[in-house]
C-alpha cells in the first residue's frame, strides 16, 4: 500500500477514536535542532551512557556530569517546538482523550501548548537534592555547576537514568492511558529503551491500533497497523489535519 493511503487510513483511525495515547522519543524534537541519542548524529556516538546516564556516573564525577546537562539546556533553551509538536497540541484542543506519553526531558511539548502530559524520564529542567530529596524546577542557562540545595546537599537532574525506576505516578498514568486506548500514536523513538518500549506490545495486546512514525524502521515496526516513514514534522500536521 502506498504511504499517502496508510496515511489516509490511518488519519480516519484517529480520527474515529474516543481515546488516543501518544508515546513521543527524541525524534519528535530532532527537526527543532535537539540532537538523539541513538544513530549516526546520535548523542551516544561522541558520549558513553555508563559515563554520564547512570547513578554510578552521577556518584563517581558529579561536576562531569552536570557539565553535559548544562551543555544540553543550554542547546535547549535556544530551540523551539517545531510543527510535529504543534500538532499533537492541536490534536488535544479537538479530540476529547488525548494523553501524550513522552521519553523527552526537553519541556517541548508542553512549549507547543500540551496539558496532558507524562514525562516518564523526568525534566532537564527539574532538579533533586540527593540529601533531603527536595525538587524544584531551575531554568536558569548557563547554570553553574554542581548545583546545590538549599540544605547544602548536591542536587542531580531530575531525569531517569539507566539502571533507575521511572517515576511510580507519572509510569502508572502512562500504563492507565495505554491499556485504554482504542489508538496509539508512537512518534520518533528506536524503540529500544524499556520500560517506555513496552508500552507498544501492551497497547496492541489491549486491543489498540498502533500508528508509528519515524524516519527509519524500528523494531516495533513490523508489528504495528501503520509504520509512517519520515520526519514527524511533516507527517504529523498531515495525518492529524481535523478533517478527512
Ligand atoms: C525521527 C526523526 C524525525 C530521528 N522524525 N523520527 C538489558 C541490559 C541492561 C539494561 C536493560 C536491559 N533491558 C532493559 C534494561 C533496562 C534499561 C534499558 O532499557 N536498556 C536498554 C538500552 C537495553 N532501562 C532502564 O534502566 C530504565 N529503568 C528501568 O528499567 O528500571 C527498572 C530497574 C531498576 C533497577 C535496576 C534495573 C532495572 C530507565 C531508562 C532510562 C533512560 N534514560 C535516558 C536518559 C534520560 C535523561 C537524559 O536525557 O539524559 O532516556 S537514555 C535515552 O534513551 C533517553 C531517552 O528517553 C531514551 C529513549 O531514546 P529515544 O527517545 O527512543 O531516542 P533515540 O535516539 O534512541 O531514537 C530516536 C528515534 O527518532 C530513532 O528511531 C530515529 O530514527 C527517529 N528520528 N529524527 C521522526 N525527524
Ligand atoms: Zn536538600
Amino acid at each position: 500500500m502506498q504511504q499517502v493511503e496508510q496515511v489516509r487510513r490511518a488519519r480516519a483511525l484517529i480520527l474515529g477514536a474516543r481515546k488516543i495515547a501518544v508515546l513521543t522519543g527524541a525524534g519528535i524534537s530532532a527537526e527543532s535542532g535537539v540532537p538523539t541519542f541513538r544513530g549516526a548524529a546520535g548523542l551516544w556516538k561522541q558520549f558513553r551512557p555508563e559515563d554520564l546516564a547512570t547513578p554510578e556516573a552521577f556518584a563517581r564525577d558529579p561536576k562531569f556530569v552536570w557539565e553535559w546537562y548544562a551543555w544540553r539546556r543550554q542547546i535547549l533553551s535556544r530551540v523551539k517546538p517545531n510543527a510535529g509538536h504543534g500538532a499533537l497540541a492541536d490534536l488535544e484542543q479537538r479530540m476529547p482523550d488525548v494523553t501524550v506519553i513522552t521519553q523527552n526531558v526537553d519541556g517541548l511539548h508542553q512549549l507547543a501548548g500540551t496539558k496532558r502530559i507524562l514525562e516518564v524520564h523526568g525534566s532537564i529542567w527539574n532538579l533533586r537534592c540527593t540529601v533531603c530529596g527536595s525538587e524544584w524546577v531551575d531554568r536558569t542557562v548557563p547554570l553553574a555547576v554542581p548545583p546545590a540545595c538549599g540544605c547544602g546537599g548536591l542536587a542531580r537532574p531530575g531525569v531517569v537514568w539507566f539502571g533507575e525506576s521511572l517515576p511510580c505516578d507519572v509510569w502508572a498514568a502512562a500504563e492507565n492511558a495505554v491499556l485504554r486506548c482504542d489508538v496509539l500514536l508512537v512518534v520518533g523513538t528506536s524503540a529500544l529503551v524499556y520500560p517506555a518500549a513496552g508500552l507498544v506490545p501492551r497497547a496492541c495486546s489491549a486491543g489498540a491500533s498502533v500508528i508509528e512514525v519515524n524516519v527509519e524502521a524500528t523494531p516495533i515496526s513490523a508489528g504495528v497497523d501503520y509504520a509512517l516513514t519520515g520526519p514527524s514534522g511533516e507527517i504529523l500536521p498531515d495525518l492529524l489535519v481535523a478533517s478527512d
